[in-house]
């Protein structure tokens, strides 16, 4: 679907290791669409919302830490099967186990400095989406190369 949407965070630990751009030119040069883009400092009821299916695990207030250490960077990509290339794109949750190439396969060393979040489903993309901008952040616009990106 051309329309499909994904969330992806630039994380804390990437935003001060300077790795923004880097992100971003991947998603950019792969031939998606940015939409939404805003850096901001997350609190802990936004993080509450966007990991509530992992508040019970043992490392969660770990992650909560990290995640409210510093500005992180969130923008909403989109583009034909968005959710699915990013995620292969972004590579393995576990960092030792991630592909070269990908994301995390080339600038982190472990899952607990994971760089980024992109969203795993169409429906958890939605609901992602919703947690972190308002409706009126996200820009449509015509992209001019989209007869040189899609067939
Ligand atoms: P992903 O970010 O690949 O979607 P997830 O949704 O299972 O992975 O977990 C969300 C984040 O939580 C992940 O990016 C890093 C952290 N996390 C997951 N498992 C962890 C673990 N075993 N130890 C520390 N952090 C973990
Ligand atoms: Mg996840």
């Amino acid at each position: 679907e051309l329309q499909e949407k994904t969330l992806v965070l630039v994380k804390p630990d990437a935003v001060q290791r300077r790795l923004v751009g880097n992100v971003i030119q991947r998603f950019e040069r792969r031939g998606f669409k940015l939409v939404a883009m805003k850096l901001l400092q997350a609190d802990q009821g936004l993080l509450d919302k966007h990991y509530q299916q992992l508040r019970q695990k043992p490392f969660y207030p770990a992650l909560l830490a990290y995640m409210t250490s510093g500005p992180l960077v969130a923008m909403v990509w989109e583009g034909y099967n968005v959710v699915r290339s990013t995620r292969a794109m972004v590579g393995d949750t576990d960092s030792a186990t991630a592909a070269a190439g990908t994301i995390r396969g080339d600038f982190s060393m472990h899952v607990s400095r994971n760089v980024v979040h992109a969203s795993d489903s169409v429906e958890t993309a939605q609901r992602e989406i919703g947690f972190w901008f308002q409706q009126d952040e996200l820009v449509a616009w015509e992209s001019g190369d989209q007869d040189y990106t899609y067939g």
